[in-house]
């Protein structure tokens, strides 16, 4: 399905005189503090995350999956998902695919079936943490870092494979996570481990087009939980710098132990030009992957500030991180909760686009803490909504997203297009 131009101008009709008193009513409020409103609207017009191509679908929980009904069932139907959401907010403009779950089988014709719907290929996600059918060797004890170099090139073959078709596709980059490690002490020698990991990505590395990047995740547990290969930024700092300048951390959200401080972690990436990738979700526990903003707004507020001060202060150069969404939903409209995400990012950024960073850094000099925490409060607690509001009207939008597709009953329309139990593939 595909949403007409004209059905979101239609959309945005009636609530155009309110949005305007709104936005002008926040536009004069700030601009009598000196903030350039203009500048703020453009970025976020011009901002976009990618949307990976296995959020489409209901998620998988451990335990079972709740189909979600018209969930799209080849990749050309995950594209047309995106586009709707695209067409809304005019900030999905890309997707990150997965090898093997969404193989293109004519990588011509994807490409440009995605170009008509407004959508780009991000970075390629390799998959050595299942085996697949028809594999020779098995990834359970490990894939890059296996004690069998048989294991291990196969593992790099696959990557290899995945750089190919993206090539074929126009991305740019390739991110890798593995589930590498041990589940009990004793099981994997530490040492041999990393060493096997880096000698793979090494092979990897050099399979890379010089224009391209590659992201290292990390991730401290799940599904090994006595020991990741790839534990912390501070491993995938290491192998990233051991590998060379094409090579950068990457850093997911839900990919921590709980309370760490994942601003300081951007922030110290930052400095080093090391920050590559992002992928947004958010989490009460661990790796809960629930809808961006749910649980800790001022948190995503915090990291952005940072983001926005590496990018404002960017030497040595870091590389404009490349954003994705990786949530997954159980229970939810996958389009309604990607939206919801993709809001929750955008008013993030906004609010720390408020940020007066020369008082902040005047406050920080004269050890004014209440200051420079209630510099940051204010900026935080401004409601920024009609500023995204109209990023977005302006870039061809509309206002309110999540109104617009359930007015549109985008959902009903999908299900009479493929049915109520069509499945997606991933997890
Ligand atoms: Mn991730």
């Amino acid at each position: 399905m595909k949403i007409q131009k004209k059905q979101l101008i239609q959309a945005n009709k009636g609530k155009l005189a309110q949005h305007n008193k709104e936005l002008k009513n926040l536009v004069s409020k700030l601009s009598s503090k000196g903030i350039n409103t203009n500048a703020i609207i453009k970025t976020i017009q011009n901002y976009e995350v990618a949307i990976p191509s296995w959020a489409l679908g209901a998620g998988g929980t451990r335990f079972g999956r709740f189909g979600f009904g018209g969930e799209p069932s080849s990749l050309h139907e995950k594209l047309e998902d995106i586009g709707v959401i695209h067409a809304l907010t005019k900030s999905a403009g890309a997707v990150s695919l997965h090898i093997p779950w969404d193989i293109p089988k004519d990588p011509k014709a994807t490409k440009k079936f995605a170009k008509n719907l407004g959508i780009k290929f991000d970075a390629m996600n390799s998959n050595t943490f299942q085996d697949q059918p028809g594999q020779k060797y098995t990834y359970k004890y490990g894939s890059l870092c296996d004690t069998d170099p048989k294991v291990r090139n196969q593992a790099v073959r696959h990557n290899k494979k995945v750089i190919d078709y993206g090539v074929a596709l126009g991305s740019k980059s390739l991110t890798v996570w593995l589930a590498d490690g041990a589940n009990f002490p004793g099981q994997n020698n530490f040492r041999t481990a990393l060493n096997n990991t880096l000698d793979s990505l090494k092979k990897i590395y050099k399979h890379l087009p010089k224009d391209w990047k590659l992201f290292i995740e990390y991730k401290p547990y799940e599904p090994n939980f006595y020991s990741m290969v790839i534990q912390d930024w501070g491993t995938s700092f290491l192998l990233a710098n051991a590998l060379g300048p094409k090579a950068y951390t990457l850093v997911d959200l839900g990919h921590h132990l709980p309370n760490t401080n994942i601003e300081q972690i951007v922030a110290t990436l930052m400095s080093q030009g090391k920050l590559g990738g992002f992928h947004f979700n958010d989490s009460k526990y661990g790796d809960d992957d629930l809808t961006v903003g749910a649980i800790k707004p001022y948190q995503l507020f915090l990291i952005f500030n940072e983001l926005v001060f590496g990018m404002k202060n960017n030497k040595p150069k870091n590389p404009i991180p490349a954003w994705m969404i990786d949530a997954s939903h159980n229970i939810k409209d996958p389009l309604e909760d990607l939206l919801q995400s993709i809001l929750a990012i955008e008013m993030a950024y906004a609010k720390a686009l408020l940020v007066d960073q020369k008082a902040l850094a005047l406050a920080q000099k004269n050890n004014d803490i209440t200051l420079a925490q209630e510099i940051l409060a204010e900026a935080y607690q401004t409601d920024v909504r009609p500023l995204l509001a109209e990023a977005r009207r302006k870039a061809g939008g509309v206002l309110n997203p999540i109104e617009t597709y359930r007015a549109l009953d985008v959902r009903s329309k999908l299900i009479a297009e493929r049915g109520t139990d069509s499945k997606a593939t991933g997890l």
